[in-house]
């Protein structure tokens, strides 16, 4: 397990603040011939989830590995329910499940998306575009990602950075794909504000609301003709069908390591499929290793929007994979087609991002 830390090709911002590099997790598990990798998308502050880098640490270290490590397992799907014994932590779970999944479509010698269920060869990409110092520089970054093909805009908001950054938008651009994401930046009270986005026939309002909220988000869709997704409230299975229950969204995101890994997202997707809710791909600034985790998932049939997976240099140059993935001209991702996550991890650049690193064996 290495602690690693890479600066950003641009700067990120939500409404929780800017970023100019990203602190994560990489773990590699080695079994039965075969080495594998996974990330954790927990960030070094505990502003969009409460993980971060060091619970994850900590949680793996003392908690997650001694339940795993030298147990047999028939299959990857038994990797989640084994760490049971542990509540949450999610994000920390998910980099080992995660890399399980890894080294068992290695060890058969297949793309990683066969043994999720996955059809897909490609897969539509998204951006998401972080606040920028002016409405003009929105614009620009705007501009330059639908050039190079992206098929859906998300641009984040917050409270002083939403409808005339969205009107600007459609004046500029037209009808394209768009859609905003708040990260919990309002409160109910803000319903009537929110309902001005309504005239520009946005494709969804990506949680508006608290992160551990599911009724009032209810309340506020039944007062916004915009769909509603949910990101950090769907942070398991059983939230999703909550949610769903209670008419709090129409759309969801899903995110590996905010449910727990590939089985669980599997289960979402399909919960979602069988209340024919659609779901897209979300993203964490991965590098290129989380990013290959990203798009075989996402080669599931229900991931019918364009996600956040987009390609390698909007974030790391270089990244930690060699090559990079890139998107098409026509703003497809190609899903790797090699045994595994099918990238092959730079172990140098690796070692130079390391700024910690911990060895767990029996
Ligand atoms: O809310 O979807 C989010 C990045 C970090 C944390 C949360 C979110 C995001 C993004 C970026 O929107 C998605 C990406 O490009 O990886
Ligand atoms: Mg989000």
């Amino acid at each position: 397990m290495r602690l690693v830390r890479l600066p950003l090709v641009r700067f990120f911002e939500t409404s929780f603040g800017r970023v100019y590099d990203r602190t994560f997790l990489v773990t590699k598990l080695d079994g039965e011939g075969a080495t594998a990798y996974g990330e954790c998308v927990a960030d070094d502050t505990p502003y969009y989830s409460s993980e971060t880098t060091d619970t994850a640490w900590q949680i793996i270290s003392q908690f997650l590995a001694p339940l795993v490590l030298g147990v047999p397992f028939e299959h990857p799907r038994d990797i989640f329910p084994a760490m049971r014994r542990v509540r949450g932590h999610h994000m920390a779970k998910a980099a080992i499940e995660m890399a399980a999944w890894d080294l068992y479509a290695r060890q058969q010698g297949v793309p990683l998306r066969q043994v999720l269920g996955g059809a897909r060869t490609e897969i539509a990409a998204g951006v998401s575009i972080g606040i920028q110092d002016s409405l003009e520089q929105l614009a620009d970054r705007v501009a330059a990602e639908l050039a190079d093909g992206y098929r859906r805009i998300k641009i984040k908001v917050k409270p002083g950075w939403d409808v005339e950054a969205v009107a600007l938008l459609r004046k500029r651009f037209g009808p394209i794909p768009l859609m905003v994401d708040a990260n919990a930046a309002y409160r109910l009270e803000d319903a009537g504000h929110l309902a001005k986005l309504d005239p520009y026939d946005l494709m969804m309002i990506e949680q508006p609301l608290d992160d551990d909220d599911i009724s009032d988000h209810a309340v506020l869709q039944r007062q916004l003709k915009t769909a509603i997704c949910l990101d950090e409230s769907i942070h398991s299975v059983r939230a999703g069908r909550d949610a769903l229950d209670a008419g709090a969204c129409r759309i969801i995101n899903i995110k590996p390591g905010r449910v727990g890994g590939h089985a669980e997202s599997i289960r979402l997707h399909d919960l979602c499929a069988a209340r024919q809710v659609p779901v897209w791909h979300g993203g964490m600034l991965e590098s290129g290793i989380g990013r290959a985790h990203n798009l075989h998932l996402s080669s599931l049939p229900n991931f019918s929007l364009p996600g956040d997976v987009a390609a390698s240099r909007r974030y790391y140059q270089p990244d930690l994979i060699e090559p990079g993935i890139d998107v098409q001209p026509d703003g497809m991702i190609r899903v790797p087609d090699g045994p595994g996550i099918g990238v092959h991890v730079m172990e140098d650049r690796l070692a130079q991002a390391t700024l910690r690193q911990a060895e767990y064996t029996l």
